[in-house]
């Protein structure tokens, strides 16, 4: 009896050992590459170019016929108790959507453009920089405050109860927000975000730069640790690259390949966290630009492009049915559709 009581023990331990974490599920999902790189679109069931909150609609879904693998959403405004987020998108909405996501099998991405702690302004706020991070750090006199903001985004991430890519504090070699890495210790942020959240079990958490690193060291130098990042990325438009495509393709393929190299040596898969070229003027950019970079980097775990906005018409990143490059992205999809869900 006694032996039979402790085979129990050991196949209940085994056993329960054995189940992943909603977080191991994701990582492992992330690092899969059988199917094809993922495709990532922001806010892709929010809204498109000329609707906004239609359930079960998507601009990549009424072009091509699935859904984008990745859907990304933010929390900025979360932190201030409002019901809609920076983009008028309620919370309540990117609950259900994420969930729905989850439930078809594709992966939710989350990013957050919280308000300026100090000045009460937005993300881009860059007035008081000085002043800002050593405000909310530790021994700051805004720490407990924005202790609060965590713990709002810590409660919204747990009730949310599917598995996140989370990605805080992107593009800080920028000067734009308020978290640059020119305006404070921008690890010290990163660590005690990590550790705020880190007793849910359904976060990855992403580290995405902007392009600015040049080689493996200049990506390393803000890097928050590898204890505390699962993904590494970086964000980059064509737009950033003076347009012209052969300039964009041939920037992202040196970055693309420095972080296949840190890849190797840090044991995490890589991604392109953000890019596109906004107003998609060039209609054969999804086969002719994103494609072959896409082909040259099977190994990539995802794209992202962001959002099509429906009150600023000019700002795009997928066709919508009727745009010149919807054949183009078609054809996108059927040569890389394992970047994209039914
Ligand atoms: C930017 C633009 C803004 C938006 C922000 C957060 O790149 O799309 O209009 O508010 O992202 O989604």
């Amino acid at each position: 009896m006694k032996h039979f009581c402790f085979l129990l023990a050991a196949t209940l331990l085994v056993g329960c050992t054995n189940t992943p974490t909603p977080r191991e599920e994701l990582l492992t999902h992330l690092k899969s590459h059988d199917g094809g790189v993922f495709f990532g679109h922001h806010d892709d069931p929010s809204y498109g170019h000329t609707w906004c909150f239609e359930p079960g609609r998507s601009d990549v879904k009424e072009v091509c016929g699935a859904y984008p693998a990745i859907m990304s959403f933010d929390l900025g405004r979360i932190e201030l108790g409002d019901s809609l987020n920076l983009d008028s998108v309620p919370f309540t909405l990117i609950q259900r959507e994420a969930r729905a996501q989850h439930a078809r099998g594709g992966i939710v991405s989350i990013s957050w453009h919280p308000a300026n702690p100090l000045t009460g302004g937005t993300a881009w706020d860059v007035s008081d920089t000085a002043n800002v991070l050593p405000a909310i750090l530790e021994g700051g006199s805004l720490h407990e405050s924005f202790s609060a903001w965590l713990d709002t985004v810590h409660n919204f991430l747990r009730d949310l109860n599917v598995p996140v890519l989370f990605r805080p504090w992107h593009e800080e070699t920028g000067k734009w927000f308020w978290w640059s890495k020119y305006y404070g210790d921008y690890q010290a942020l990163w660590r005690m975000t990590y550790d705020h959240l880190k007793d849910l079990n359904n976060l990855v958490f992403a580290y995405s730069p902007g392009q600015e690193f040049t080689d493996t060291t200049t990506y390393l130098e803000d890097y928050p640790g590898d204890d505390i990042v699962d993904l590494i990325g970086f964000d980059a438009y064509q737009a950033w690259n003076l347009a012209p495509k052969e300039t964009y393709m041939s920037v992202i393929r040196e970055k693309l390949a420095i972080l296949r190299s840190i890849s190797k040596t840090h044991h995490k898969p890589f991604a392109l966290t953000e890019t596109g070229l906004e107003s998609l003027t060039d209609s054969t950019w999804y086969t002719g630009t994103l494609l072959p970079i896409i082909q040259d980097f099977p190994d990539m775990s995802y794209v992202l492009v962001w959002r099509n906005a429906w009150n600023k018409p000019e700002h795009f990143y997928t066709p919508y049915v009727g745009h010149p490059a919807q054949a183009d992205f078609k054809t996108f999809y059927e040569a890389n559709k394992g970047g994209f869900v039914l």
